[in-house]
């Protein structure tokens, strides 16, 4: 067995995620031809970083990404830290001959995608971009099923990423909302997600229109943050500008003549995690959210007419994709596993020598979308893609 030796750079939140999904792949999925070695693991805190590497598992620990991309004992490197760290580490370490894995979404602006692409491609490494729920067995079903025509011809695909932990006005100001950082706020980070699912779904997109708000325009400054939680700072904390978009709302027209509409928000009480899309097409319906994510309801028009209705699949067989690596039929699986199949289309491509899915070239289109978006909202008009590309 042929072994990958992987550094990371990031510990938290998507550090432990994909910690984790490397070490259930050889566990749960022993036969992927090439595993991951879990050989070093970066970040800059010292002490922060020792605890992340005894707990997650990772053999040594660096606290400069750059001799983390110099190392001649790795194979590639996992760029899960803030947004505005993809870039430069990205290119840096395609330079070196590295395989790239890069959380989404892959740049702070559509030209650093494009360089980043540029840059694996001219060095001929392989590359990935984080779009993890792609591989929820369920949504795999989904795609099946249209694929096989089961629900015609594609009418809309309407979707929904709905959180609520910045809904507290006194909720620290963490770096996921300065535009500096993250790019943009629920948009790059909720709305990507759907973007990605709903090219993976449905296929490209023609148009769009936008609206965005900031509803909270200043919160206490804080300095660090894990996973979504944040330690509030005192009441007489200063307070700084939220620099990124609470909410944006926006609609489509994709290439194939669907119709489609978007909402990504962090201000849903209520909601911890909604992703959530609906799809109707010309012969039925598939309804998916991931707060259920063993479950796809489907409609089929062709169904008898005295049992017409929704019916609801739980997406656990040893038919669904990915399912016989686990448990019996009836026994769910969960956030995590989306990881773990994530790294598994990661290291088979690399043994196949063939780029995995989804790659840069998804994380680029998703970014033209989230930019054209953007360009709509700013200019109050229908934005074409084309005008990207
Ligand atoms: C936070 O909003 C977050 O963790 C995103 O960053 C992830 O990409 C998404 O999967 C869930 O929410």
């Amino acid at each position: 067995m042929s072994k990958l030796r992987v550094g990371m750079v990031g510990y938290k939140f998507m550090g432990k995620a994909h910690s984790n999904a490397y070490r259930a792949l050889p566990m749960f999925f022993p036969e992927t031809a090439v595993l991951p070695e879990m050989t070093a693991i970066c970040g800059r805190d010292p002490v922060g970083l020792e605890k992340a590497r005894t707990q997650f598992g990772w053999q040594s620990g660096e606290t400069d990404w750059r001799k983390l991309v110099a190392r001649e004992d790795i194979d590639l490197i996992d760029i899960n830290a803030p947004s505005d760290a993809h870039k430069e580490i990205t290119i840096a370490a395609a330079e070196a001959g590295k395989h790239l894995f890069c959380e989404k979404p892959l740049a702070l602006t559509l030209e650093d995608a494009n360089e980043m692409l540029a840059a694996a491609e001219k060095a001929g490494v392989k590359h990935m971009v984080g779009f993890n729920y792609r591989f929820a067995p369920a949504v795999q079903l989904a795609k099946k099923l249209i694929s096989e025509g089961r629900i015609g011809k594609i009418h809309h695909f309407r979707a929904v990423f709905l959180q609520d932990w910045i809904l507290d006005p006194e909720f620290p100001l963490v770096w996921r909302l300065k535009k500096e950082i993250a790019g943009s706020g629920s948009h790059g980070d909720l709305g990507a997600h759907l973007i990605d699912m709903a090219r993976f779904l449905v296929g490209e997109f023609r148009e769009v229109i936008g609206m965005e708000e900031t509803f909270v325009k200043e919160r206490p400054v804080s300095e660090s943050m894990t996973g979504l939680s944040a330690t509030k700072s005192g009441a007489d904390a200063p307070r700084g500008e939220v620099t990124v978009d609470d909410a944006t709302l926006f609609l489509t027209r994709f290439e194939n003549g669907a119709l489609g509409s978007f909402e990504a928000t962090r201000f849903a009480a209520g909601h911890r995690c909604t992703n959530a899309f609906e799809i109707n097409g010309s012969k039925g319906s598939i309804k998916f959210d991931f707060e259920r994510m063993n479950e796809l309801e489907v409609y089929f028009t062709e169904d008898a007419d005295d049992v017409q209705g929704f019916r609801r699949v739980l997406a656990t067989d040893a038919s669904h994709a990915y399912m016989d690596a686990w448990w019996p039929a009836g026994h769910t699986i969960g956030y995590e596993h989306t990881f773990t199949h994530e790294v598994h289309e990661l290291m088979t491509a690399i043994a196949e020598d063939r780029q995995p899915v989804p790659n840069f070239h998804d994380g680029v289109r998703c970014q033209e979308v989230l930019v054209a978006v953007e360009r709509s909202i700013a200019e109050r008009r229908w934005v074409a893609l084309k005008e990207f590309q």
